[in-house]
């Protein structure tokens, strides 16, 4: 028996780490109807009118609304169609997306 040691120095890492997840966030303006921000959320957020109607006026009421999180790329696509649908209209509605903390 030598004395040199078999066992490994240093215990790897089993965990994996997950994506940082990234935030859509929602936010008022004076002239988007109400209704067509409700339509945005459903269509592109697949959220039910309930659901819809309720972060709508979350963020009337206080500004912004976080409405999802989502890995990073589907945050900024999902931000940017809903914006988008909504300059189609000539509407100022606008959906950011920021990183969890
Ligand atoms: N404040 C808008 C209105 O009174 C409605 C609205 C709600 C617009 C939420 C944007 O993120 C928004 N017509």
């Amino acid at each position: 028996m030598t004395d040199q040691n078999l066992k490994p120095r240093t215990i790897p890492k089993i965990e994996t780490q997950r994506p940082r997840l990234h935030k859509v966030i929602l936010v008022n303006d004076d002239y988007t109807p109400r209704e067509f921000v409700v339509r945005v959320l459903r269509a592109e957020f697949r959220m039910s009118e309930e659901q819809a109607h309720r972060v709508m006026m979350t963020a009337h009421r206080r500004g912004v609304c976080v409405v999802a999180v989502y890995t990073k790329e589907v945050a900024e696509a999902k931000a940017t169609n809903a914006t988008d649908a909504a300059r189609k209209k000539g509407y100022p509605l606008l959906f950011t997306t920021e990183p969890e903390e």
